[in-house]
């Protein structure tokens, strides 16, 4: 009874170790840094696309009271056509993508679910479903972390410049992100200045306004004793 309870003990932290084992070699197979998607991934999601993913022909997407989100990545990033159902739910990169070229669509009441997944799983269509899987990969791979950094960076400067256009009159337009980002410091700056100036102008007002007023006591008590000894 003892040995049977100490051999299931050592069997399983066995089994635990090959598994964590398996699981970090799994999990270190993409490098972070070589794979311009892998950051937008959490690790879960490497563990689907290595394990799971691969032994799918079609993956459904759906969205719910929110968008899939890194879902229908994942599913477009794997190697299963990907059947999206509609919706009018956007995510930032879904304008580069079109139905039939990188995804089989589905209205939103499901009614042809069943005919797309005939469709993907039909063997005369392996050659179609393998260019839209190669065309939904391309534009995954397309997505780098620091080119969005300078689709950010570029939409940014744009709406800093044209707010700092309408208070200062001063066209700022330039291309590289260094001087994005500079000109967002410019305009962050410029703002800053403009703030600060409203502030000491106020400021200036105030203590004129008390100067007269103080002023104007004083003016006052000089009349009372006059006044007060006249009585
Ligand atoms: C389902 O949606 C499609 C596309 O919006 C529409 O053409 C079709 O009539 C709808 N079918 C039913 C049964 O509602
Ligand atoms: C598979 O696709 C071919 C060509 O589009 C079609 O003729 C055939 O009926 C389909 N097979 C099934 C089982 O749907
Ligand atoms: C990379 C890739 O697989 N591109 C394919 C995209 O789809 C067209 C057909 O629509 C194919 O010709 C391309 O090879």
């Amino acid at each position: 009874m003892g040995w049977a309870f100490l051999w299931s003990v050592l069997a399983s932290s066995v089994y635990l170790k090959t598994l964590t084992e398996l699981c970090s070699n799994l999990l270190s197979l993409p490098s972070i840094s070589g794979a311009p998607t892998a950051l937008f991934l959490q690790r879960t999601e490497w563990l689907f696309l290595k394990t799971v993913a691969p032994i799918l022909k079609a993956l459904v997407d759906i969205d719910g009271v929110s968008n899939s989100w890194s879902g229908f990545y994942l599913a477009l990033m794997s190697n299963a056509v990907v059947i999206k159902v509609e919706s009018a739910m956007q995510q930032w990169y879904y304008g580069a993508l079109k139905p039939w070229k990188h995804y089989i669509p589905v209205a939103a009441n499901l009614t042809d679910l069943g005919a797309a997944v005939r469709h993907a799983l039909n063997v005369s269509h392996i050659r179609e479903m393998q260019d839209m899987m190669g065309n939904a990969t391309e534009v995954i791979n397309k997505i780098t972390y620091k080119g969005e950094v300078e689709r950010l960076a570029n939409q940014l400067a744009q709406v800093f410049a044209s707010a700092a256009l309408k208070h200062h009159g001063a066209p700022v337009f330039h291309q590289s992100l260094a001087h994005e980002v500079s000109n967002l410091k410019l305009a962050e700056q410029a703002v800053a200045d403009e703030h600060l100036a409203k502030k000491r102008s106020k400021k200036r007002a105030k203590a004129k306004a008390a100067r007269a007023d103080a002023a104007l006591a004083a003016a006052a008590l000089a009349d009372l004793p006059p006044k007060r000894h006249g009585k």
